[in-house]
Formats: C-alpha cells, structure tokens, sequence
C-alpha cells in the first residue's frame, strides 16, 4: 500500500460514519493469505440498511494507547484487530496520534448478523475522515478486508461483489458494486433464535475447515460457477435462479464447514425449522429463499409483495425469539 502526500492529509482529528451489515448470498468461506485476510474464493452480497453500525473515532494527543469501546464494552473482543487497522491508518497519514473508538451496533454482536463487516466498514470510513486521508473506494474496501474479509463488501451499498484477487500484496482482493439497491429492492427477514456470540468465530472455523476438510478444494474450484450464476440472475432480477445459487452456496459452505474435523456446527434446531418453512412457502408461492452465515439465524430474502407473510410466518415458529426487517442499503458513509 503506497502513503497518499502529506499535502493530502488535512486532519481533522474526529469522525463519524455509518456502515450497514451485509449478507452473502455467495459465500466466503476460507482464505489464501490469512495473514493479508485474503479470501480463497470471491464472494458476492446485498448490504442492508436496518442493521448497522456507527463509529466515531477521536484522534487524542494525550493518548499512549488507542482505545476502542463496543456498545460501551471496554474489554470487547476484536480490540486486536482494530488496533491493527488503526496502525495502517497512522503508516497511511504518517501520524503518531492514537485514538479513541466508539462503536455501537444496533443488533446484537457476533451472533451471524455481519457485525464485523458493519464494523470494520464503519471504522475505515470514520478513521479515513479523522486521519483527513481521501482514499479511493477500492483502496478503504482493502483496508475494510484487513479487519475483515466479510468488511470489504460493506465499504459499498446494494448488490457487491468482492473478488478473491490473484495478487500477493492484495490490492485485487477488493469489492465493487454489481448494481445499486434499487436496480432490485429486495427485503431481507432475519429469523432470531440466539443473540449469544457464536462457539467458534468465522476466521478460526474457515482456518480449521481450509486445514481439515477433505471437500476443501471442491468448495473452491465450484466457487466461480456460483459467482457467475448469481451475478447474471441478479443483472437480470430472475428471483428463481438467484433462490437456486444462494440457497446451494449457503447449504455447500455449512456442509463444508460441517466436513471439518471436528465438524462446526452453527445451527440449531429451529435454523432446520426455518429452512424447511422457507422452503415450503417458496412451493406455496411466495417469493422467497434463504440464507445462513455463521451462526443459527435464517435469513430469508423476499421480494417486497412476499415480506410480511414470511415474516409473519417465521415468527410463529417456536424457538424464533425475534424478527428483523431491513430492505437494500447505502455504502458506508460519514454521518455528523
Ligand atoms: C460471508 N461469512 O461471506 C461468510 C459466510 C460468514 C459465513 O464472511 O476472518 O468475519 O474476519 O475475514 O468476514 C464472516 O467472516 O471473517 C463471513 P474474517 P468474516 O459473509
């Protein structure tokens, strides 16, 4: 990563920005540089707007440590990580300020619902701004991957594509946008049935099932296919070849990360009661499909005429101790 000019950097010193989670419908699972965070297979997502995280950082001179607060947690796992990327920022400005990081998430943390990737979108966009740096999209979604891989995709707003890259340094590993929320307006139901953090989190469970699993090259080799099919069903909005791609990816990446050894298991019982539900108001003639990440919650994305007859379905449905609703949302962006 090459240092912008000192005449660029115009600090202010603090920063606020907003960044929604995402949900893949083409999954990432494992990486080929764990180091740089950089992802085997490409990966493609909608971003959202209801769920969301918003960041502010403070560049403080009378700081020796930086400091990072989660939802008022001062002892948050991940301080690690976001010290790291606070690092880059300080190489990046050429500054030797230390900061103060507040976060907070509007649903709960580490529990499948792409808290990392909200979070690490957000703090890159509030931590460009404070550090007064103006980086391209490309360059803040490399340094939203270095938090985290799922981060990059949530730099940019509706329909993105984040690609695994073939370089070394990881400049290519970055994400785009495949088209904007209202190309399509679809509408996403989360089915909660667990707000605790998960037992193994996504980058130790992809490190182990990449080690472990005899189905790992298979995964990757079929990734392309998915990625291509998803794409062109999402440029041409045909709702069946996308439930097809999306529901395959989410069940390969749950079998593969079920093929390691020893086996992770993210679902509970009421995840296979909201799948087969899904399923069987999909064969009713609703337009819906699923989707699941690391973690028991079910995503069911619909289109708008379908929402509230799958929400109201999903709800129902015993062990489902919350609904979400959130539509297609914007990149990550400052906010006062
Ligand atoms: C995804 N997940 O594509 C996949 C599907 C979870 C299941 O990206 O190690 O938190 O920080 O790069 O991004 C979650 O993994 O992992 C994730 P790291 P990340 O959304």
């Amino acid at each position: 990563m090459t240092a912008i000019s000192p005449a660029a950097v115009q600090s202010s010193g603090s920063a606020s920005a907003r960044a929604g989670a995402n949900f893949a419908l083409v999954k990432y699972w494992g990486k080929r540089d764990p180091v740089l965070n950089l992802p085997d297979v490409g990966s493609i997502s909608i971003t959202l707007d209801a769920l969301h995280t918003e960041t502010r950082v403070r560049l403080d001179p009378a700081l020796e440590a930086d400091r990072f607060v989660l939802d008022g947690r001062a002892d948050a796992p991940g301080a690690d990580r976001v010290v790291a990327l606070l690092d880059r920022f300080r190489a990046l400005a050429d500054s030797e300020l230390y900061a103060r990081v507040e976060s907070h998430n509007n649903f709960p943390t580490g529990a499948g619902l792409a808290s990392s990737a909200s979070g690490f979108a957000a703090l890159v966009e509030a931590a460009s701004a404070a550090w007064g740096l103006d980086l391209p999209a490309a360059r803040r979604s490399e340094l939203a991957r270095l938090g985290s891989g799922s981060a990059a995709r949530s730099i940019f707003g509706g329909f993105v594509e984040m690609a695994r890259g073939e370089r070394a340094d990881g400049s290519d590993s970055v994400a785009r946008v495949l088209a904007d929320g209202d190309h399509w307006p679809l509408e996403v139901v989360v089915a909660v049935s667990e707000r605790g953090r998960k037992p193994v989190g996504s980058t130790d469970g992809m490190q182990l099932t990449a080690r472990t699993s005899p189905f790992y090259r298979a995964w990757v080799e079929h990734q392309q296919s998915d990625l291509d099919a998803a794409r062109s069903a999402i440029l041409a909005r045909d709702f069946e070849r996308l439930a097809a791609v999306s529901e395959a990816s989410a069940l390969a990446m749950h079998g593969l990360a079920m093929s390691a050894r020893p086996g992770l298991l993210y679902w509970n019982g009421t995840t296979m009661e909201c799948l087969h539900r899904v399923r069987a108001l999909r064969a009713a003639g609703q337009a819906v499909f699923f989707t699941v990440d690391a973690g028991p919650q079910v995503k069911a994305i619909c289109l708008p005429d379908s929402a509230d007859a799958v929400a109201e379905a999903l709800a129902e449905l015993p062990g489902v101790t919350g609904i979400l609703r959130s539509g297609l949302g914007p990149g990550a962006e400052r906010i006062a």
